[in-house]
């Protein structure tokens, strides 16, 4: 059962690894709505601790400083400080954002590894795995690449095919080298600790089985991973980049990235009140069970996206168990991923919108991101961002429907009511119900968020918003200002009081203007209790005038946006990243069916009305044939007359614009899309076979 009247939270978001900058997907799986959960949590009173930092160890970080021919200590420092201004751009409101570079992590890892390593948690275990003798190093999954036994990609990693997508382990690798040295690498003995997941399962089955309340993509992956049976997991690798492991002899070894990048959560908090005072007095009560009950109860939860589910609700939750004095994650809503403009995310073929380009190329417009990641966050199944549907959400809501609303509250007290705050007079029904309604939002926005929906909370904080049009459609106050001043006073005054709560309630998704709005009102020091009340702004208060909240998004941006994905997309096909995966084996007796032979173009016209077709006629040594081919967008008629060709001629005559076309031509397809015909490299007499 999750802890319900907690006194403290601790709310962590992911520790990327500090190997490249932050995107999109990123923030919609893991970090926007995290901020959304603490931005509410503060707002109501709430102790929050909001942790977070960067992983700067494990074979991610070292394949990237090979790649870009820096160390891993540079390629850490170089991701770390961008990773940590850009996030502070879009406003997450990190408590801390610290790194497990940190002497306070390899501290309190190595501390909490020795104490398993103490009580006999471990189990020790010899396995053989891939060396390399050049270089003198055990090989990572990474570190080793190989002929891919599903599509023949000469270069799969040990882990993974990227052109196939075939997840591998190195021994299924044909002609496995090594990246280090190039070297074939051997199999050679290692010594390494086990956790042994595989009798700790009935604990972890009890553990989950008290969270029937975890989203179900999550609570779905950890039943799949219990009813395969856990299988005990190294926690020490043979790795020259990372955490020292503190027990004899274990040269050459450091601790796994996922045994200690978790326990960063806790060095973070450390590392924060260190930052804060000097010392790390008080950590305890962040992630330790309340020594007397008017401490109080403390409710973690992480924040992820869905390829570390396992990490955090099984591995994690099992070292804490194994060491006794911690509490354990109470909820963990990790979204799944978000898709872009129809293709996943990927660093390695650019298909990304990269959070500081954005920031530098779309300035001033941090919360139109967090608004459309939120919109479309990927809750309960992948979704997807389009830079159509982000202008979309920005003309249409977020100019349209909530700044429209706020700009008419504004813009119609300076003109009728001296841009003071006008007293409210006897109340109409409609101004009833409008208060009532008013009155009923923020605690429905906040059960939405703290069940962490937060797609339902934003629909909610728009509805307020419309809520707040239709109310002035209704009253029309430039209509009776005509005719009754008096009740254009109170028909503001209730206008400006909706403004401020919505400024209340859309602070967590819309930081940026809600700041401007409370501004603007004079608005300060509201909690999310106060929001909804009918009182938030005294009589007589000066509004600011202002500027505009939100801008409209011309389709010249959107189009610039678009162009550079499409910029993206043509690089990687010159750079072979997109290469058609081979087909399915056949036998020699499936290709012997086919009949090709080599051919001369003897003629070539146009077919009229037809943008793509050719009408050829080829010799094949016996007759001449009658070919239609889709190739006129590629050649002109009279330049491919005289052409040799291949020519595949048992294929079924098809009928084409009315003619009947016989056998194809074979060409080839360049990156490019281009066309090529397929010559012999010798002169062929028509009608010479090919085998
Ligand atoms: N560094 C994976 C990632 O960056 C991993 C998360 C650790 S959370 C403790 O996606
Ligand atoms: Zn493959």
């Amino acid at each position: 059962m999750p802890i319900t009247n907690p006194k403290r939270y601790t709310v962590t978001a992911a520790l990327i690894y500090a190997n490249g900058p932050i995107h999109i997907g990123h923030l919609a799986g893991c970090y926007v709505p995290a901020d959304i959960y603490v931005r509410y949590l503060r707002a109501s009173g709430k102790e929050v601790a909001f942790i977070s930092g960067t992983d700067e160890h494990g074979v991610p970080i070292t394949i990237r400083a090979k790649k870009e021919g820096l160390t891993p200590q540079q390629v850490v420092d170089k991701y770390y400080t961008q990773i940590d201004d850009s996030f502070k751009a879009l406003g997450i409101s990190f408590d801390i954002y610290s790194r497990t570079s940190k002497p306070v992590h390899h501290e309190t890892s190595r501390e909490i590894f020795r104490d398993l390593y103490d009580k006999g948690v471990f189990v020790e275990e010899t396995t053989e795995q891939y060396f390399d003798e050049t270089a003198q190093q055990f090989l990572a999954d990474r570190y080793i690449v190989g002929t891919c036994p599903v599509c023949a990609n000469p270069n799969a990693y040990g882990d993974q095919c990227e052109r196939c997508g075939s997840t591998l382990s190195p021994m299924e690798l044909k002609d496995p080298r090594s990246m280090l040295s190039g070297a074939k690498p051997v199999m050679k003995a290692t010594k390494n600790w086990y956790l042994p997941l595989d009798t700790m399962q009935p604990d972890i089955e009890k553990y989950i089985s008290k969270h029937p309340e975890w989203k179900t993509n999550v609570a779905g992956q950890c039943q799949s991973w219990l009813k395969d049976g856990l299988k005990p997991r190294a926690m020490t690798r043979d790795l020259d980049w990372g955490i020292s492991v503190p027990v004899e002899d274990t040269e050459g070894k450091v601790l796994y990235v996922w045994f200690e990048a978790p326990i960063g959560y806790i060095s973070a908090t450390k590392d924060w009140l260190i930052q804060k005072s000097g010392s790390d007095e008080g950590w305890k009560k962040w992630w330790q069970p309340a020594k007397e009950e008017a401490d109080g109860e403390t409710k973690l939860v992480h924040f992820i996206g869905k390829d570390n589910i396992v990490f955090h609700c099984i591995i994690f939750p099992a070292v804490l168990m194994a060491e006794g004095n911690y509490i354990l994650p109470d909820n963990v809503p990790a979204n799944e991923f978000m898709n872009l403009e129809g293709d996943k995310i990927s660093t390695s073929r650019n298909w990304a919108v990269w959070l500081h380009e954005y920031l530098q190329e779309l300035p001033e417009k941090q919360d139109v991101l967090r608004y459309v990641l939120t919109a479309n966050a990927p809750e309960t199944k992948d979704s997807e961002f389009t830079w159509k549907d982000f202008q979309t959400r920005n003309n249409s809501e977020l100019v349209g429907i909530y700044g429209n609303f706020i700009n008419r509250a504004v813009v119609l007290t300076h003109k009728f009511c001296e841009g003071k705050v006008p007293a409210a007079g006897e109340l109409s029904e409609l101004d009833q119900s409008a208060l009532q309604e008013l009155t009923a939002f923020p605690q429905r926005i906040g059960d939405a968020i703290e069940n962490y929906r937060f797609r339902e909370a934003l629909t909610l904080i728009m509805d307020l918003a419309r809520t707040g049009n239709k109310y002035l459609a209704e009253t029309q106050p430039w209509h009776v200002i005509k005719t009754d001043p008096a009740r254009v006073n109170t028909i503001l005054n209730i206008a400006l009081q909706i403004s401020a709560t919505l400024s209340i309630v859309s602070e967590p998704v819309l930081p940026f203007t809600a700041a401007k709005i409370q501004e603007q009102l004079g608005l300060s020091g509201q909690t999310w209790q106060n929001a909804g009340k009918a009182d938030l702004l005294p009589a007589g208060q000066s509004i600011s005038e202002g500027k505009l909240l939100f801008e409209k998004i011309e389709d010249h941006v959107i189009e610039k946006q678009i162009q550079k994905l499409q910029d993206s997309k043509k690089i990687n096909e010159l750079e072979g990243k997109t290469v058609t995966p081979v087909k399915p084996e056949i036998q020699y007796d499936d290709f012997a069916k086919m009949d090709i032979r080599i051919a001369t173009i003897v003629a070539a016209e146009n077919v009229p009305k037809s943008k793509k077709l050719l009408k050829l006629l080829v010799d094949i040594g016996l007759e001449q044939r009658t070919v239609l081919s889709g190739i006129s967008e590629h050649f002109k008629a009279e330049e491919i007359i005289g052409k040799k060709v291949l020519y595949l001629a048992n294929l079924a005559p098809r009928k084409m614009m009315g003619m009947e076309s016989h056998g194809m031509i074979l060409m080839a397809e360049d990156r490019d899309g281009s066309l090529s015909f397929v010559q012999p490299g010798k002169e062929i007499w028509d009608g010479g076979t090919v085998n």
